[in-house]
């Protein structure tokens, strides 16, 4: 008997996704993966787990689709028979859901419902396991904290909101024909495969690029926003124990630590040896920091970025990036996933600051060294 499983992933692509397929193959799983049509390659993330369709027992196999295309959603399930299905396909950027609001209610919000009725249409809703990417963005406008299975949602984003109706009809599902249906409400996840305009990864790049002098300061938004930081290797074991339950349910993930985006630009910088002073902590009435505040250098340890002075401005403020509608503080309760998954977090906040501005450097200074060894056989050629 055939006891291998066939997980599908949407979204195999992002971070998430590339993470979660890692460890799906490690544990013996064919895996196949949903991915965009681009006119540049999209695969990056996972290009190391690429296998050559033309070798007997491939394991890792790629499909054309789109969240927002149910037939072929319907067909990829049919021809997959997936024993798990991994939501994890989403338009993710809070900030730029405001300008595509429509596009991201289709793609996160519908999407998920096209995963469910394919599933149910064909007859496996008895087979396939559904796991759908939720999110503390639920929880929007503070009504508690710590956030946990029972705190009320209240969105913020017309992403929240599009997430909102896949948390619920990913419940009705369950609930109205028995499906193995479960939400993961996943606190924020970084990590050296973040998307580069998620403010942590923002971060992480803007001091390795300053750092290696390739860049004099950074612009960021709300530097008083809050959040519960973990690392997206812990959460994609957390997606899979959730579908491994005997019963289908509902689980917070979060390390149950909260930080300020401004606290987090201090230990980044620190881990290139400067250590910074936040200038005009003037707050105005809605609680946003006005355009003129600004992070200075306050010391720089020796050698370590020998081109930056004491009273360097490092970041600016452009509200640009400010949120029409912003959450202020996010921190989650995991304790029903420790007690029932036993789960738990491997890292902390500084270890993932650590591994992701090291990542960054060493990916700009490969990005230097090839800039250079291009300029100089181009100076030699002319
Ligand atoms: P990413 O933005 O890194 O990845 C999103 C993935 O979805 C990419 O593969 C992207 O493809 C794909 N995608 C986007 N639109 C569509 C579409 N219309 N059809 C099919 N695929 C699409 O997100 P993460 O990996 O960080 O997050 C994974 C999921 O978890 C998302 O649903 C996110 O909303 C949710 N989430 C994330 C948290 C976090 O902190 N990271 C926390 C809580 C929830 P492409 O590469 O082509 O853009
Ligand atoms: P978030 O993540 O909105 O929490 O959604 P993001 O990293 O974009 O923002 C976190 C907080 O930082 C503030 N901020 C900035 N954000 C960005 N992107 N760029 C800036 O320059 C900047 N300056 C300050 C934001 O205002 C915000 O308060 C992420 C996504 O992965 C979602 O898909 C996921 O559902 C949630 O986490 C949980």
């Amino acid at each position: 008997m055939n006891t291998q499983k066939t997980a599908l992933i949407t979204g195999i692509t992002g971070q998430d996704g590339a993470y979660l397929a890692e460890l799906l193959l490690d544990k013996g799983y064919l895996v196949h993966g949903i991915k965009r049509r681009s006119s540049s390659f999209n695969t990056s993330r996972i290009d190391h787990l690429y296998q050559d369709p033309h070798e007997k027992n491939q394991r890792f196999k790629l499909h054309y689709g789109d969240l927002t295309d149910s037939m072929n959603l319907t067909r990829i399930i049919q021809e997959t028979q997936p024993d798990e299905i991994y939501n994890l396909g989403a338009m993710s950027h809070v900030k730029v859901s405001f300008d595509i609001p429509e596009y991201t209610a289709n793609a996160d919000g519908i999407g998920t419902l096209r995963i469910l009725e394919a599933v149910r249409l064909l007859g496996l809703e008895k087979k396939t396991r559904i796991y759908q990417a939720s999110t503390s963005e639920l929880y929007g406008l503070v009504q508690a904290i710590p956030q946990s299975e029972t705190t009320p949602f209240y969105p913020r984003s017309p992403y929240a909101v599009a997430k909102i109706y896949a948390y619920w009809i990913t419940v009705n599902y369950r609930e109205a024909y028995g499906m193995f249906a479960c939400n993961g409400i996943l606190f924020n996840h970084e990590s050296p495969l973040r998307g580069e305009t998620f403010v942590t990864r923002k971060i992480t790049r803007g001091v390795a690029q300053i750092a290696l002098g390739q860049q004099d300061f950074l612009y960021m938004g709300n530097l008083d926003a809050q959040r519960d930081w973990g690392h997206a290797k812990d959460y994609v074991e957390a997606m899979w124990r959730i579908l491994q339950q005997e019963k289908p349910e509902d689980f917070v993930i979060a390390t149950g630590v909260t930080t300020k985006v401004r606290d987090f630009i201090q230990m980044a910088f620190a881990e290139v040896g400067l250590s910074l002073r936040f200038e005009g902590e003037g707050v105005d009435e809605v609680g946003i920091l006005d355009a003129f505040d600004q992070v200075v250098v306050e010391k720089v340890l020796d050698g370590v970025a020998p081109n930056i002075k004491a009273g360097t401005v490092l970041v600016r403020i452009d509200p640009t990036y400010f949120r029409p509608t912003e959450v202020d503080v996010l921190l989650g309760d995991s304790s029903k996933a420790q007690i029932q998954l036993g789960w738990k977090p491997q890292y902390d906040l500084a270890r993932l600051i650590q591994e992701m501005v090291v990542a960054d450097i060493a990916l700009f200074k490969k990005e230097i060294h090839v800039s250079n060894i291009v300029h100089s056989v181009n100076n030699q050629e002319h």
